[in-house]
């Protein structure tokens, strides 16, 4: 029993989350939001605006700085840092950063006096980092695809088509435009394994669970796999940290968090992982047969499987599941940041996504629908900027808002409902998370959607908690132990299914689906 540590790096913010696993505590919980508390970066929702032609990058020296922000919100708040016994972190998927051959020198020289983020900017390489948000890489997906033998080989290795926000595609993309970077690039990191050498002090490995979502781990060997290496860039393999389970020890924490902040020296550094497997384990549903809705700023839908199955449509993916075996995920680009927009456009607040709306709409909206996209789309494939409505006048012109606040929500969860049938889970129960899960109106519409019961836990960041649950299971502890007290339902937010609305839901579904094939070419 021990006192853990987990930090997750995600888009908008870095949380940090402190458990006492004896006495089943939270002891800390902070967080650093990159747009309010790091705005000198210009970047209100964590990645730089305006990027052209769907590129979307982040700063890695602002999720460095948050990091510094973070351990000292954690100092400010006396959390017992000196008690900590292991640490591991969780981010954002798919995103990359690229290091210079004295990363690794660096890393172990980190002088406390310093901030990381100056110390090490002139080891990177290439100064900004590709995120999952980025669309720019339809042409390096379908080189990539085209080398290995066709998408479906791309996912028969990786368990995924060649996808555009995937690292390997964005490797690519810099190895074309950026070949003299490219060369001089000795090591590039997911920003799961980046936060995680940094907090170790040296270069460390990437898990199954975020290795997966590259389209360049073979899903059968978890290991590398050479045919999509030659597909994506000469020398690849070379530049690439080793692969490894979730639970392997990084080694001790380094010596700049133990004198700058007074991080036990002895703490651990378990490796890395994404946020959605990270989550998997926050919610307690690494065994098969619970379904997770994360609702962040990516929506996605997820759930632990006893053995890899692909998307036939091509959208779906597997990664690796960090207690071992395979989980499948459909992840949606117009999350949170879609719903924000809405709110902005029509002057509204989460309130009306609450009762308000739904209280004066029935479910179905009265065949008024919506595609409730405001930038590109992963899910289906689609490049919109603003969404498309169908129906009355008062519905298209924006008049009716709160029918406009309806049609969004059901626009999303019936795309959601739509495009996880592949994976083949029964919704029974639904466990639900992210900043959106709090509102209990979104919370309705899922299980109204779905048919389900909708339950969010007593701890809401799933992602942060699963790095601590991580953690603790790198130090030996048991992981269904761990779930019982941290990740126990919160039975006062559990939201019933209303039966009154699966035949409207199922009606409104066709109705959806049709309006959607019209814009998929
Ligand atoms: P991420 O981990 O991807 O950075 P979070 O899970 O922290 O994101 O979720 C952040 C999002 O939660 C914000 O973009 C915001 O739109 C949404 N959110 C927060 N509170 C509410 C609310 N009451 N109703 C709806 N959405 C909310
Ligand atoms: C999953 C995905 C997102 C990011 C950010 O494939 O792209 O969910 O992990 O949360």
């Amino acid at each position: 029993m021990a006192i853990v540590l987990g930090l997750d790096s995600s888009t908008q913010s870095l949380s940090a989350l402190l458990l006492d696993t004896a006495a089943g505590a939270v002891l800390a919980d902070e967080s650093v939001n990159f747009g309010n508390d790091l705005a000198h970066y210009n970047a209100p929702s964590g990645f730089i605006p305006g990027g052209a032609n769907g590129e979307v990058h982040a700063d890695p020296r602002m999720w460095l700085d948050a990091l510094d922000l973070v351990f000292a919100k954690l100092v400010a708040s006396s959390a017992p840092l000196g008690r900590v016994e292991a640490i591991s972190v969780s981010g954002q998927q798919h995103g990359t950063v690229y290091l210079g051959a004295e990363f690794s020198d660096r890393l172990d020289v980190l002088d406390p006096q310093q901030s990381l983020a100056k110390q090490i900017a002139p080891v990177l390489t290439r100064k900004t980092s590709p995120i999952w948000m980025d669309t720019s890489t339809g042409r390096e997906c379908r080189e990539i695809a085209a080398a290995a033998g066709g998408n479906d080989e791309v996912c028969a290795r990786s368990g995924s088509v060649a996808v555009e926000r995937f690292s390997g595609p964005q490797i690519r993309l810099f190895f074309i435009h950026e070949a003299d970077d490219y060369a001089r690039t000795e090591v590039i990191h997911l920003v799961s394994s980046f936060i995680a050498s940094i907090v170790a002090g040296r270069s460390v490995a990437i898990d199954y669970g975020d290795g997966a979502g590259m389209n360049l781990m073979n899903l059968a060997s978890l290991n590398w796999d050479p045919v999509l290496l030659d597909a994506t860039a000469p020398g690849l393999r070379e530049k690439l940290p080793p692969l490894a389970p979730s639970r392997a020890i990084a080694g001790d924490v380094s010596r700049y968090f133990a004198e700058k902040y007074g991080v036990s020296r002895n703490a651990r550094v378990i490796i890395g992982t994404g946020d959605n497997p990270s989550s998997l384990v926050g919610m307690g549903a690494t065994a098969p047969g619970q379904v997770v809705i994360s609702l962040g700023t990516s929506d996605t839908l997820f759930a632990a499987m006893p053995g890899p199955k692909t998307d036939p449509a091509g959208y779906g993916h597997v990664f690796g599941n960090p207690a071992g075996g395979y989980m499948s995920l459909i992840c949606f680009r117009n999350g949170s940041l879609a719903r924000e927009a809405l709110r902005d456009e029509h002057k509204l607040t989460w309130e009306d996504f609450d009762r308000k709306a739904l209280s004066t709409t029935p479910p179905g909206n009265n065949g008024r629908h919506m595609l409730p996209f405001y930038g590109p789309e992963i899910t289906p494939r689609l490049d919109l900027d603003a969404p498309v409505l169908v129906g009355d006048d008062d519905f298209t012109s924006g008049k009716d808002k709160p029918a406009l606040v309806r049609a969004m929500l059901e626009g999303q969860f019936l795309n959601m409902r739509l495009h996880c049938r592949w994976m083949g889970v029964k919704t029974e129960r639904i466990l639900l998370t992210g900043g959106a899960s709090r509102n209990n109106g979104i919370a309705r519409t899922v299980a109204d959607i779905f048919q389900a019961p909708v339950e969010r836990l007593a701890v809401p960041n799933s992602a942060a908690l699963g790095a601590a649950l991580r953690a603790a299971d790198g130090l030996g502890e048991n992981l269904e132990e761990l779930y019982l007290h941290f990740c126990k339902p919160d039975a006062g937010s559990r939201i019933d299914a209303d039966p009154a609305a699966a035949e409207p839901y199922d009606k409104a579904l066709t109705l959806f689906e049709a309006t959607l094939e019209k814009f998929i070419s």
